[in-house]
């Protein structure tokens, strides 16, 4: 069921914008696509491949979704195909959220020092510059400005056990957030990225240890909580708004205030 928000207004009817990682109802992108369809925006949203598309097909059906399209970052054509069909339908893109990531298992679970070439070129492909070829496939569509969002995580900043190869990726599309803010910026493009707590996901699963890092932050965090995926879905459908027309390049922590503690 979408949320119900207590906010009178629907903050974001009349726009359109795109999904990307959606792998459930547990997924960082789920939580996106329903604060904004919840506020009145079109979401189009894509799945991986046949075995996450019935996990996903209900959830498009519950946001009512016009373009529900297959999307492996990996699979030449598939980005083009799903921002043509973007443009012929709707002829413009509101906002884009770009929330998926990938290591292979024997590269996210060594040392940093030990990486292998494919892990690492698998790893910045999928988690990397699938963002920054959305953020180009996006600008010629974002006529009347728009909103960039990816997603990332504080392993990006400091050394966090297991995190490994995914912190030094993610350090990386956090420069790219940067670059590709202060390039569209003129146009009106926002460009932020997003740095939740850690989340019982999926892709979270595939980190070692990973009940741990929950702990630890639900300890450390000032909240004393861990977030939920609506608490970043309201955060991001925020950001995308006029009302937070002036920030841009950042990286926004939703983390409970994790990260300020020592
Ligand atoms: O604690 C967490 N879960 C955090 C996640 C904390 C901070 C950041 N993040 C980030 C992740 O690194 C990722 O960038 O948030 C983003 C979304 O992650 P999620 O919501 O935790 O993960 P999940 O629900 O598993 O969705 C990620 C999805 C994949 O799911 P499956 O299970 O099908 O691998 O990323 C997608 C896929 O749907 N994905 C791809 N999509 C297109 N092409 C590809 C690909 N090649 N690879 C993975």
């Amino acid at each position: 069921m979408l949320p119900a928000y207590p906010l009178a207004a629907k903050l974001h009817e009349g726009r359109k914008g795109l999904i990307v990682g959606i792998a459930n109802d547990q997924s960082i992108a789920w939580g996106c696509a329903a604060a904004f369809r919840a506020l009145g925006a079109e979401v189009a949203v894509t799945y991986r491949d046949e075995k996450t598309k019935k996990y996903v097909e209900p959830l498009a059906r519950e946001l009512e979704t016009p373009i529900f399209m297959p999307l492996d970052v990996e699979a030449p054509g598939h980005m083009e195909a799903v921002f043509e069909r973007i443009e012929k339908d709707w002829g413009k893109l509101d906002f884009l959220v770009h929330s998926i990531a990938f290591s292979p298992k024997e590269a996210l679970g060594g040392r940093v020092t030990d990486v292998k070439r494919d892990g690492f070129i698998t790893t910045m492909d999928i988690s990397c510059w699938s963002f920054i070829r959305m953020a180009h496939l996006a600008e010629p569509l974002m006529k009347d400005g728009g909103a960039i969002f990816t997603m990332t995580y504080y392993g990006s900043q400091v050394a966090v056990e297991h995190y490994n190869i995914m912190g030094v990726a993610k350090a990386a599309l956090e420069s790219a957030v940067r670059y590709i803010a202060a390039e569209l910026g003129p146009k009106g493009i926002r460009v932020n990225a997003i740095s939740p707590g850690p989340l019982a996901t999926r892709a979270a699963s595939g980190i070692p240890e990973f009940d741990a890092l929950l702990e630890k932050a639900r300890g450390k965090a000032p909240t004393c909580k861990l977030v939920t995926i609506e608490d970043v879905g309201l955060a991001v459908a925020f950001l995308a708004h006029d009302a937070a027309k002036a920030s841009t390049g950042d990286t926004l922590y939703i983390d409970g205030g994790y990260h300020i503690i020592d």
